[in-house]
């Protein structure tokens, strides 16, 4: 016998999964939003939640709550849409869960376990944001962030960030490998793994940094390669999108989802970050780099991609977009999952042409305001001409 109550709650959670999802109506020509999460704290199963036997839980009572998921890596195997959440319970600690839906915008359910990911080390403390690659060597890497304590500083939030890396083929049985060791930076933290050969060797987006939370001396997202991904090493990181004075990059950036193979480059989705009187502001930016030479930057457009906006901006870290994962689908569809102030995960999409276009033709920063102000006048003026040629044409 169970609780009544368990079939109310089984009834809203079968009714949040079958909520079909919509485009809203906002137009920019790139990223187009859609009305409804596909992943909320309630998208965690009843029964990762309450404990469902009378006589322990004779109350039903939530025993192991979830407070959020979000941050996600995201896949197409088989036909089928993949996500590999960060799932938040009431303790703080994050975990990874796959998720599944037969459509890229919704209906997205969660498998009936967690993820167990071989457990190499029991200072490991929480884990979290994995990015997933389908390498051309026939393996889906998962690239984490795998944090612990940092017991030689005696203030208790002191920590140590590294990249951790797991290996499937079917999302179900994972490898661990080695951690990912940087020789020039101590932390690591938005490590994506980069889904061709470079020469020969892995290649590695990385994010070297001073600090747990202080990018310090780290000027960016950096680029690095190893030839043995069981034991990855990368002895030296070269920046390729530089952190700037006054842009959205200021205080840190990091490279979010996998980059995207065109003819006239790789395009990239990045995240800035700016501190501000109320915190950290997250947003996500686009670059460009050469097909053959990734490491090579030839597009940096201007500013945000996508920043918080409306009910996104509050949650438990308010003020923050987020994205870790993207599904390419066969007709160039875009699926860009983002998470909002680290409590939900929504989807937007765009195509490869149009975020190409985006990325090869937006103008760059030009650093200052009255710089600003020029470009903006130069395409005024022009648009007005236009204007006026289309007015006189009646
Ligand atoms: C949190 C992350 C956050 C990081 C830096 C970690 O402890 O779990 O969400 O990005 O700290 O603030
Ligand atoms: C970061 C990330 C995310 C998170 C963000 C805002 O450093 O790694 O986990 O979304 O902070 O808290």
């Amino acid at each position: 016998m169970l609780h009544e109550r368990y079939y109310e709650e089984q009834k809203k959670y079968e009714e949040l999964i079958q909520k079909e999802n919509h485009p809203i109506d906002e137009y920019n020509g790139v990223m187009q939003r859609y009305e409804n999460p596909v992943l909320t704290r309630e998208h965690a199963p009843v029964f990762w939640r309450y404990d469902l036997d009378l006589d322990s839980n004779p109350n039903f009572q939530e025993r192991l709550g979830i407070n959020a998921t979000f941050n996600s890596g995201a896949i197409k195997l088989n036909g089928k849409y993949y996500l590999v959440a960060r799932v938040e319970g009431a303790d703080r600690k994050s975990f990874f869960a796959v998720a599944e839906s037969s459509c890229p915008t919704e209906g997205f359910r969660f498998w009936d376990y967690p993820i167990r990911l071989p457990d190499i080390d029991e200072e490991e403390t929480n884990v979290y944001d994995m990015r997933l690659t389908a390498h051309e060597d026939g393996w889906i890497y998962g690239v984490f962030c795998s944090e612990k304590k940092d017991e030689t500083d005696s203030d208790l939030s002191a920590a140590v960030a590294a990249a951790g890396i797991v290996r499937t083929k079917d999302l179900i049985h994972w490898e661990r490998l080695d951690n990912l060791v940087t020789l020039d930076s101590p932390q690591q933290r938005n490590v994506v793994l980069h889904p061709e050969f470079v020469n020969g060797a892995y290649a590695f987006y990385t994010r070297p940094m001073d600090g747990f939370l202080d990018t310090g001396s780290g000027g960016g997202i950096g680029f690095g390669t190893c030839k043995d991904i069981e034991h990855a090493v990368i002895q030296e990181e070269k920046i390729i999108s530089h952190r700037k004075y006054h842009q959205i990059t200021e205080a840190k950036n990091g490279e979010c989802i996998v980059p995207i193979r065109t003819e006239k480059g790789w395009l990239h989705i990045a995240h800035g970050v700016r501190n501000t009187a109320a915190g950290l502001r997250y947003v996500l930016y686009a670059y460009g780099t050469d097909l053959e030479k990734p490491w090579e930057l030839t597009a940096e457009p201007s500013g945000l991609l996508m920043g918080p906006r409306r009910d996104e901006r509050t949650g438990d870290v308010s003020n923050v977009l987020f994205s870790n994962g993207a599904i390419v689908d066969d007709d160039g569809t875009i699926y860009l999952y983002y998470a909002s102030s680290d409590t939900r995960l929504h989807v937007a999409t765009t195509t490869v042409e149009l975020l190409s276009d985006y990325i090869f033709h937006t103008p760059s920063d030009p650093g200052r305001s009255s710089l600003c102000v020029d470009q903006r006048n130069e395409m005024i003026a022009h648009n007005l001409e236009i204007l006026e040629a289309e007015a006189k044409r009646g």
